[in-house]
């Protein structure tokens, strides 16, 4: 779709209704969707953000055995705490379904029953695992081995997690149940496959994927090397008790593979949708134009089965559009860790709520930030608390509380009238200065939104709010008062523009806070239409009260937490174990590329640590030609001591970068994995100083 779509259909994966919702599902792809959605709102777009609890397939009946309750009482616990949970944090669906509804297996039903009917099936008797021992088939995650792909020794019978290849269970080597543990046998059953190599090579699928070259690199790579590799049929049919009942006869006893209904429940619940007194057009108009835009949010380990796997089922089906985008997130890790729910090793959003009650749009700012958008990141307390307090108390809530205080202290909360310009050359170079840098920032704000880049348009966010704080200090209207009463009108009024910027511009990331600083503006009807008009608030216009934005994040309110999780360590009787560390390699780079970089044998000749910087070494280095100043991340591996006399690998030629207030002048090269030790890469024996590396 090369044109304007005319309307999005944006959806969020459905959560297993087996847990409740921590950190790592919220930066996987309910805020991203989230933030998305709101922004397409605020265009004015029409949109629908669609989700739901997805109730069958093996998860949920393990959690029932575990619990020792029925598959239904696990679902029906879970499904509201769920969408509790999402609603205090704003993630405001359109519509949040469940997959147990009527509606859900109807539309399930029908779907199964139209591609059978069209004979796009292929029933085979095949020998499935069986468990002696539970007396059943072993589906999915009921059976564990190793992945024949990467080795990982925990894999599932229908998916790797680790690297996210799509599995059966005769794949796995060393197979076992999950069940009893015992080592499973062969048993002959009937299911129906859906031939996925047969549908890989018509012209419409391979028409289909030219969508991937628009893609996320990491999605369209993983995407191709399934498609090289060559896709394997797969059974969209189980033998188990719980889920949607296979529609055909001979199938008695048999349910639909839970990836083949839930996906479809995007589109039961947009049927709900339509059907209550909110509805807004029918199926036909979402789900069947061209002109919609289908989006699917998902973590990294669902990328199969969104990017193909239901893609050929609504091709083969007929009906569909198919999916525009699937902007995937890798995964967010936890101090260290991995999250996990077994281990209890996460961070739950209703548990966050009883520590930092009214603060969840802290929690969100913290997860876009920190967002993984390309890579697997970390979310750390410690991070938590610099990032609130040093962003979004000191420069965002600091910016608006003073020009708010400022303005009712001179003017009585009325907006200042204007006569004259700034006469000041000063006050008028900073006010150029301080309006160029928010119209930059909002209008990269803009397009990162409209690409979903989301970590890089919110701090472009902030970035308005810094260009405000700036333009305070460099005026200084608290002293000026005395002198140049005039000009300080000029100067709040400016700053009161961007505050209303700010709070149109923050309703996507932070919506609590857009609703409170626009009530603290008094000027509710903001819309995101104004936000490139140079005056938003009129002279005259009376603002509300000033409140504070955002509170401080205590020291002991961190250590709480690192407590907990302390803990919950000791109780894993488990030390965090690095997390799966090896990247995939990036997209290819020319020549041209590399050779802009300009690596040298550096000497190290003092290091000393960084005051309150945990993890920063100040180094000089002799690079032959100069000696330079190096910031490094590597104290919590190197003592400066062991520093001493090492030669390293530098880039010499990366632009200076302030940290902490010292200017750094270049890198070292380390390897490492995220969260292991770091080591410093340099010669292997004692080169020159300055030689270049290539
Ligand atoms: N419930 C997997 C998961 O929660 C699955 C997503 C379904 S989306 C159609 O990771
Ligand atoms: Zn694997």
């Amino acid at each position: 779709m090369n044109k304007e779509p005319k309307r999005y259909l944006i959806t969020a994966a459905l959560p297993y209704a087996n847990g409740p919702v921590h950190i790592g599902h919220l930066a996987g792809c309910y805020l991203p969707a989230d933030i998305y959605t709101r922004y397409l709102k605020a265009l004015g777009k029409d949109v629908l953000f669609i989700c739901g609890s997805d109730e069958h397939g093996v998860p949920i009946t393990i959690k029932a055995k575990k619990e020792g309750i029925t598959p239904q009482q696990v679902v029906d616990k879970y499904d509201g705490i769920m969408k509790n949970a999402f609603k205090d944090f704003g993630i405001n669906f359109t519509y949040y379904g469940r997959t147990s509804s009527k509606t859900h297996h109807d539309t399930a039903q029908a779907s199964f029953k139209k591609l059978y009917d069209k004979g796009v099936f292929k029933e085979e008797t095949t020998k499935q695992y069986y468990d002696e021992e539970a007396n059943q088939f072993l589906a999915d995650r009921y059976i564990t081995g190793t992945c024949p792909r990467c080795g990982n020794p925990g894999a599932y019978g229908d998916q790797c997690e680790k690297c996210g290849t799509a599995l059966s269970p005769t794949d796995l080597i060393n197979p076992k149940s999950a069940l009893s543990g015992a080592v499973p046998v062969l048993r002959e059953t009937k299911n129906w496959f859906l031939p996925m190599g047969e549908i890989q090579k018509t012209e419409q699928f391979k028409h289909y994927i030219k969508r991937f070259e628009d893609w996320k690199p990491n999605i369209k790579g993983q995407c191709n090397s399934w498609l090289t590799e060559g896709l394997q049929s797969r059974a969209m049919t189980r033998d188990l008790d719980w889920g949607v009942p296979v529609p055909v006869d001979g199938a008695e006893g048999k349910v639909l593979y839970v990836w083949f209904d839930a996906p479809i429940g995007y589109i039961s619940a947009t049927e709900e949708f339509l059907q209550t007194d909110k509805g807004r057009g029918d199926l036909a108009k979402w789900w069947m134009d061209d002109d919609t835009a289908l989006i699917h949010f998902i973590g990294k380990d669902n990328i199969v089965f969104h990017a193909i796997i239901f893609p050929m089922m609504l091709m083969t089906h007929g009906d569909y559009i198919l999916p525009l985008n699937v902007p995937a997130n890798e995964f967010l890790n936890l101090e260290g860790d991995k999250i996990s729910t077994s281990r209890n090793w996460a961070v739950w959003l209703h548990e966050y709520l009883v520590d930092f009650e009214g603060r969840q749009d802290e929690l969100r700012y913290v997860l876009t930030a920190i967002a993984p958008e390309t890579k697997d990141s970390e979310f750390t307390w410690k991070d938590y608390q610099t990032r609130i307090n040093s962003e979004l108390v000191n420069i965002f809530g600091n910016f608006v509380n003073r020009v708010l205080v400022l303005c009712d202290k001179y003017y009585d909360g009325l907006m200042p009238t204007l006569t004259n310009e700034l006469t000041d050359e000063k006050l008028l170079n900073a006010k150029q200065a301080c309006l160029d840098q928010v119209a930059n920032s909002l209008h990269s704000m803009n397009q990162n939104l409209g690409a979903v880049k989301l970590r890089e348009a919110q701090a472009d966010f902030i970035n308005i709010a810094r260009a405000g704080n700036k333009f305070l200090a460099d005026t200084e209207p608290w002293k000026l008062i005395k002198s140049d009463a005039e000009s300080v009108k000029q100067i709040l009024f400016v700053a009161l523009q961007i505050c209303a910027k700010l709070a149109i511009a923050a309703e996507p990331f932070l919506p609590h806070t857009a609703t409170k600083l626009k009530g603290m503006l008094n000027a509710n009807d903001l819309q995101w239409s104004n936000l490139f008009n140079e005056n938003i608030l009129g002279s005259n216009h009376q603002l509300g009260k000033a409140e504070i934005l955002y509170r401080q994040v205590e020291d002991e309110e961190i250590q709480k937490q690192l407590n907990r999780l302390e803990e919950i360590k000791k109780a894993n009787k488990l030390e965090p174990k690095p997390t799966e560390t090896l990247h995939e390699v990036k997209a290819d780079i020319s020549y041209e590329d590399f050779d802009k970089l300009d690596l040298r044998v550096g000497k190290i000749l003092e290091a000393i640590k960084v005051p309150k910087a945990d993890k920063l070494l100040k180094l000089t280095v002799d690079l032959g030609f100069e000696k330079r100043t190096i910031l490094s991340g590597i104290a919590e591996y190197y003592k400066p001591e062991e520093l001493l006399g090492k030669l390293v690998t530098v880039v010499a030629n990366l632009a200076p970068r302030k940290i902490r207030g010292i200017e750094s002048q270049g890198m070292l090269l380390m390897a490492g994995n995220d969260f292991g030790k770091l080591y410093s890469v340099g010669p292997d024996l004692e080169i020159e100083v300055g030689s270049v590396v290539k």
